[in-house]
């Protein structure tokens, strides 16, 4: 497996490191990540981590030191925005990390609009896309950290941050207007490189990100509930039906690719079905 040797770039410490590591544990990938150290070397196969700033990640990627990134696609598409230099793709969404880039103002603030503001963020390239696109003249002003203290100190009107449980927002008063973008961890390639070599690895990326939502659905009925029954479970192409021992008893088993939420279950019981049962799924290949 991984004839060759390929190299993924994830962030060393932070929101998306934790959930990096699970994705390629869960992928078959076997490591021990020693903190401080720039690189592990799986003991199974042929892959390297590379544990850095996710902020380094798009350029160790598009710079071919590393074969595979993992970063939130905001950072991403920031860096693209502001240096046209780098050439990265994204691969698949990841599932995780997921928040909303949004404009914010104080919740006793009248103004009704980004005109003539001052909008203080993280991501000015953005940003500044965003007023170009929807030809909005504001300034803005790049603030690192703590953004959202900015229009108390009284160096701008709006802010432009991430956000995700809003409860930052929240404790500081402020409200959101409107989303910039929404964004969650991605997967990212250079542009120009042969993807033949990680194409395995991807798939069963692709694989624990499909299972995460997946159950797999057995439940029993009559024959007349069968087209119902089949109706009802969400996300599931073509449901196996055996027959049971009792006459005009079947029993439904079905991968469903959708989360199956109570409710589903107390339909699926309303509509005559019994012994649901609802187990995980830990591994999908198509
Ligand atoms: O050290 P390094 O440079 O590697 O990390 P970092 O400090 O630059 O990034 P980190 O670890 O804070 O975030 C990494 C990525 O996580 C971001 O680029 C996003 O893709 C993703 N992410 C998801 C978030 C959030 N959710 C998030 N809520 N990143 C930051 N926040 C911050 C936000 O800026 C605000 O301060 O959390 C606060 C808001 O959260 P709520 O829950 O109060 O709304
Ligand atoms: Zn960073």
């Amino acid at each position: 497996m991984f004839n060759k040797k390929i190299t993924i770039a994830i962030q060393s410490k932070g929101r998306l490191y934790e959930e990096s590591k699970k994705l390629l544990s869960n992928s078959g990938i076997s490591f021990r990540i020693i903190e401080n150290r720039l690189l592990t070397r799986a003991s199974n196969v042929n892959v390297d981590i590379l544990q850095v700033r996710d902020d380094d990640i798009p350029s160790l990627v598009s710079n071919k030191v590393a074969d595979l990134g993992i970063v939130g696609k905001n950072l991403l598409d920031e860096q693209l925005a502001g240096d046209k230099s780098l050439s990265v793709k994204e691969i698949i969404n990841l599932g995780f990390s997921k928040c909303k880039l949004c404009f914010a103002k104080p919740k006793d603030s009248t103004t009704e609009s980004l005109n003539n503001k001052i909008i203080a963020s993280s991501y000015p390239n953005l940003v500044n896309q965003y007023l170009k696109q929807n030809k909005i003249k504001a300034d803005v002003i790049k603030i690192n950290g703590s953004v959202e203290l900015t229009p108390y100190i009284g160096i701008a009107d709006y802010i432009c941050d991430l956000v995700s449980s809003g409860a930052t927002l929240e404790a500081n008063n402020l409200e959101a207007t409107e989303t910039l973008m929404e964004s969650e961890a991605v997967l990212i390639s250079s542009n120009d490189v042969d993807d033949t070599n990680f194409f395995d690895l991807v798939n069963r990326f692709k694989g624990v990100i499909n299972a995460k939502d997946s159950k797999y659905v057995m439940l029993n009925c009559d024959e007349s509930n069968i087209k119902k029954i089949c109706s009802l479970l969400p996300g599931s192409e073509s449901p196996t039906i055996i027959p049971l021992e009792q006459k005009n008893k079947f029993a439904i088993h079905a991968l469903c690719k959708e989360p199956v939420f109570w409710e589903t279950m107390e339909e699926l019981k309303e509509n005559g079905a019994s012994s649901v049962l609802v187990l995980p799924v830990e591994k999908i290949l198509n």
